[in-house]
């Protein structure tokens, strides 16, 4: 660790902020660390933590003749995706956290997390993250410091976020950051805690290294606290890919899309179109794979930014055929989390088409009886610039006009390919009442319905009936709003098959969305919204079968009207702060199905 500038705690003033400072000392007084590291983000820091990593085996190096810079993480078995349950929310109501959350009092939250980081750093580092989500110099970024004493976290943030010196300047600047205390303590899942206080713009997180629990930037801020900003800012903070679609003509579309964790966002982001499409011309702009920051502009429009600056993507499942762009990616320089090693030293993972396990994700010798050789929510960390299809207006400060939002689950039954909202509230209202499987992305039972509005249900930072009000209010006779639209790829068949191909030829649904955009593509009105017929997309060169060109463009009238039965109960449940709006648009629709 030579190479890295340590400042000792007695009398250092690593800011010439003094709130940050005072904040860092305060720190450092209750958890005790032996140094303090402020980090400046440079490639001789990275290679010093990186090396220091090496030699005490928290990273594994991988084969750097075929992935030169590359590493392997094993964390802790116990310790290996988010934990909502132990996730809170600690507003000084309960009901401003809402029925979506959990929730304690702030000083009871305080108090027993910092028991927990009482002395936690002895005889470790302590590493002072400064860093900025979104591009440097945009209005629409914020910024945050995480101070953590995990090093695996530094070189995470570093590939995450915009870190180290720009991001102190800019911070310095303005005055103001989203303070993150992070440890992972003695990973003893008794002893954790994720802990979230928006009026503070606070997060505390003890206990776990894992992912968004841990990489303060990620789901902690750029969801949570950044959501609760958001309302009272005026903008939405979402979790959202955002991508860019280009069309022959050279005219460039941007949608934001909101699917559950690790239910193919980061395979949308990186579309390949299908051979068809490419030869006349389309091609696919990635800005983001997980979370979107949209407010409007001067003209009306929401304009985005993606706030990250990497993509933390599920491995398992990325091959040369399900997204070689991520695949292309991840060559290099890239940090895999509980994935299995091949004989020469290479990751591996279920899915990727080629090569052999020896090693599993726990390090033991590879038993397909045992368990799988990559943990279901094992990941990658890499540089978004490192994909093929990533695009430079991901730098834009002024962020991209955004087209069109979709939403979207896992819903195996009942809900077509796509339909389209009739206006804004609908829209809101098809956000709200989203559906789906739950995955491997967190702790606890896979498979299992559950409503997951706007896939922000375990990140939304406050009570989702103020944020569905939120969302209406943006529709003000001013703002000239995208249109929204529903999409499930997961439709399956009478035998348990997936009736979309899926993947690449998921391009041709974003065509009409543009089409439709346009005034151009074509619709049948139904009671839930605008449904495409079959041959209103382009379907040349995809085989569907009769049972699919049923299930995935027909409207299903009784389970339509069991489903919004359903749907006006769950909005009951949050109660008279439900917008009476969204409730009226329930009930209307219910009446329309019950017109046959
Ligand atoms: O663990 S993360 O929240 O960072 C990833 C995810 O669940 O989407
Ligand atoms: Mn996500």
């Amino acid at each position: 660790m030579n190479a890295v500038s340590e400042v000792s705690i007695a009398g250092s003033a690593g800011s010439s902020l003094k709130a940050l400072n005072d904040w860092v000392t305060e720190v450092a007084a209750l958890t005790r660390p032996e140094r303090i590291h402020w980090c400046d983000g440079s490639d001789a820091e990275n290679a010093a933590l990186v090396a220091a990593m090496e030699a005490d085996g928290t990273l594994v190096r991988l084969n750097h003749d075929t992935h030169p810079g590359s590493w392997l993480h094993r964390s802790d078995p116990d310790d290996v995706a988010r934990v909502e349950h132990l996730t809170f929310v600690c507003t000084p109501e309960r009901d401003e956290a809402g029925p979506n959350n959990h929730w304690m009092a702030p000083a009871d939250a305080h108090a027993k997390i910092d028991a927990l980081f009482d002395g936690c750093m002895e005889g470790r580092t302590m590493y002072v993250i400064p860093y900025c989500m979104g591009p440097i110099d945009s209005p629409l970024s914020r910024c945050g410091v995480e101070i953590t004493d995990s090093p695996y976290v530094v070189a995470n943030m570093r590939i995450m976020t915009r870190m180290g010196a720009p991001a102190l300047a800019r911070i310095e600047r303005e005055g103001t950051f989203v303070k993150g205390l992070h440890s992972t303590g003695e990973l003893d899942p008794d002893r954790r805690f994720i802990m979230h206080f928006p009026e503070e713009l606070a997060i505390k997180s003890y206990g776990s290294g894992y992912g968004g629990n841990a990489l303060l930037g990620k789901k902690c801020h750029a969801l949570r606290i950044a959501s609760h900003q958001a309302r009272s800012e005026g903008w939405l903070a979402e979790h959202m890919l955002i991508l860019g679609v280009t069309n022959p003509q050279g005219e460039t579309h941007y949608i934001a899309a909101a699917f559950p964790s690790a239910c193919g966002k980061t395979n949308l982001a990186m579309l390949i179109p299908p051979e068809g499409y490419r030869r006349d011309g389309w091609t696919i702009n990635t800005i983001g794979d997980d979370i979107c920051w949209m407010r409007p502009g001067k003209d009306g429009r929401l304009y985005a930014i993606n706030p990250e600056a990497g993509f933390f993507g599920v491995a398992p499942g990325t091959s040369a055929k399900s997204n070689p762009s991520a695949l292309a990616s991840i060559q290099s320089n890239t940090i895999f989390t509980n994935v299995g090693v091949t004989a020469d030293n290479q990751p591996w993972w279920e899915g990727l088409g080629e090569g052999e396990p020896v090693t599993d994700w726990r390090g033991d010798p590879y038993d397909a009886d045992t368990r799988p050789a990559a943990h279901p929510n094992a990941r990658f960390t890499v540089s978004a610039k490192q994909c093929p299809s990533w695009s430079p207006e991901a730098e834009n400060p002024e962020g991209v006009p955004i087209s069109a939002i979709v939403f979207g689950g896992r819903r195996p039954s009942l809900v077509p390919l796509v339909f389209q909202a009739r206006d804004w509230t609908h829209g809101v209202l098809v956000g709200a009442a989203m559906g789906s499987e739950t995955t491997a992305a967190a702790t606890g039972a896979v498979g299992v319905m559950r409503r997951d509005p706007m896939a922000m249900k375990p990140f939304c930072g406050y009570n989702f009936a103020d944020y569905f009000s939120h969302w209406l209010s943006f529709d003000d006779g001013n703002n000239k709003l995208p249109q929204i639209f529903h999409v499930n790829w997961f439709r399956k068949g009478e035998g348990g098959d997936f009736l979309w191909p899926g993947f690449g030829d998921n391009l041709r649904v974003l065509e009409w969305m543009i089409g439709r955009v346009k005034g151009e593509a074509a619709a049948v009105e139904t009671p839930i919204g605008w449904l495409p017929a079959a041959e209103d997309l382009n379907l040349d060169g995809v085989e569907l079968t009769g049972e699919a060109r049923q299930k995935l463009f027909g409207f299903e009238r009784e389970g339509w009207k069991n489903e919004f039965d359903s749907i006006g109960e769950y909005l009951d449940s949050y109660g008279p702060r439900m917008p009476q709006a969204l409730k009226d648009e329930q009930k209307l629709i219910l009446v329309k199905l019950s017109v046959s």
